[in-house]
């Protein structure tokens, strides 16, 4: 009996022994990796290690206010440092705002320009510092060695798109205005560029003045048109749904119906669509702000020093009236 118990308590021992010895051998393992604190130098940086400067040109549209959001909560969601200012349409105040950024060292700048010339100076300087700069949104005129890569969308196609729809609305001809965006950038060169290219012969632009992508300022340029050229105007080629809604309230003011004058849009923001609802606008090109993950995306890769694509292109459509009502309610923006 005796033997027995010795017995037992050898066999249990060894059972306990087996069960520590296993549980021990993975603890053991992290022993053996590097603390945080040794990581290599060039270790990759991962979001939350990222600063990001987006010196946003102001808030002057619908479509804007979209595309702050977007930067702004894709940065909360993956942890990104981000340096958000508001240069309020002016280039002068944006330049300023990037050179804070390059002054506090950021390791990415995403730059929206206002307008395409004018930022060589500043895009060197960023250069210089090693910071590598995504231009976002409208273009610059600057050389492509001096920025790193552009996201946005193609301004040239989206006015080629408002020809064609243009022409469908006007086939027989006839005479138009155009409420161009802010003057000298990307948006408003590329858009009217591009409506030329593909307008037809038989359709006569009256009048080309901007309205600076605001409600505030397209309503007036509208009043005006419609003074100076009262019952003549078929059509009209407008930039933006904001500059449409403040076109809108001209037309209703001076007593035309919706559908008087054939309204091509662009943006495809909420109040474009209210407007296709109401029957103002005839048809609106999309141009889609919510860059924010893209714009993440290539900041990591370029603070990581990886190679990236130099120009990214929003793909887009166009809307119409009979998908309007059934479409807002899931619009983003
Ligand atoms: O169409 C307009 C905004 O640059 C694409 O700017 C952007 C334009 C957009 O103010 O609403």
């Amino acid at each position: 009996m005796k033997f027995l118990k010795v017995l037992y308590l050898l066999v249990g021992l060894a059972i306990i022994f087996a069960i520590v010895g296993c549980g021990a051998a993975p603890a053991a393992a992290p022993a053996e990796e590097k603390p945080a604190a040794e990581a290599p130098a060039n270790a990759k940086k991962e979001y939350k290690d990222l600063t990001v400067c987006y010196p946003q040109l102001g808030a002057e549209s619908d479509w804007r206010t979209a595309n702050s959001a977007s930067l702004k909560e894709t940065a909360k969601e993956l942890g990104v440092n981000l340096v958000f200012s508001d240069a309020q349409q002016k280039q002068e105040n944006q330049i300023s705002a990037m050179r804070a950024c390059i002054q506090q060292g950021v390791d990415v700048i995403a730059l929206p320009p206002v307008v395409e010339d004018g930022w060589d100076a500043v895009l060197t300087e960023a250069k210089d510092a090693n910071i590598p700069v995504i231009i976002v949104d409208r273009s610059v005129s600057a050389d492509p060695s001096l920025y790193a890569a552009h996201i946005g969308s193609d301004m040239v196609l989206e006015g080629k798109k408002a020809g064609e729809e243009m022409n469908k609305l006007l086939p027989e001809g006839g005479k138009i205005v155009e409420l161009s965006g802010t003057t000298g950038s990307g948006a408003a060169v590329g858009r009217a560029k591009g409506f030329r290219e593909t307008l037809a012969k038989n359709i006569e632009i009256l009048d080309s003045q901007t309205g600076n992508f605001t409600t505030a300022e397209g309503k007036p340029v509208m009043e005006a048109f419609l003074k100076k050229y009262a019952g003549e105007i078929d059509g009209a080629f407008i930039h933006n749904d904001n500059m449409a809604i403040g076109a809108v309230e001209a037309m209703k003011a001076a007593g035309l119906k919706p559908g008087d004058i054939k309204i091509v849009s662009v943006d495809g923001t909420r109040g474009g669509f209210q407007l296709m609802i109401d029957g103002w606008v005839q048809a609106d090109v999309e141009c889609n702000p919510l860059l924010g993950p893209q714009v993440m995306e290539m900041a990591l890769a370029l603070a990581n020093g990886e190679p990236v694509e130099r120009e990214t292109l929003t793909k887009e459509t166009v809307y119409f009236p009979d998908q309007a009502a059934e479409l807002l309610p899931s619009r983003q923006y």
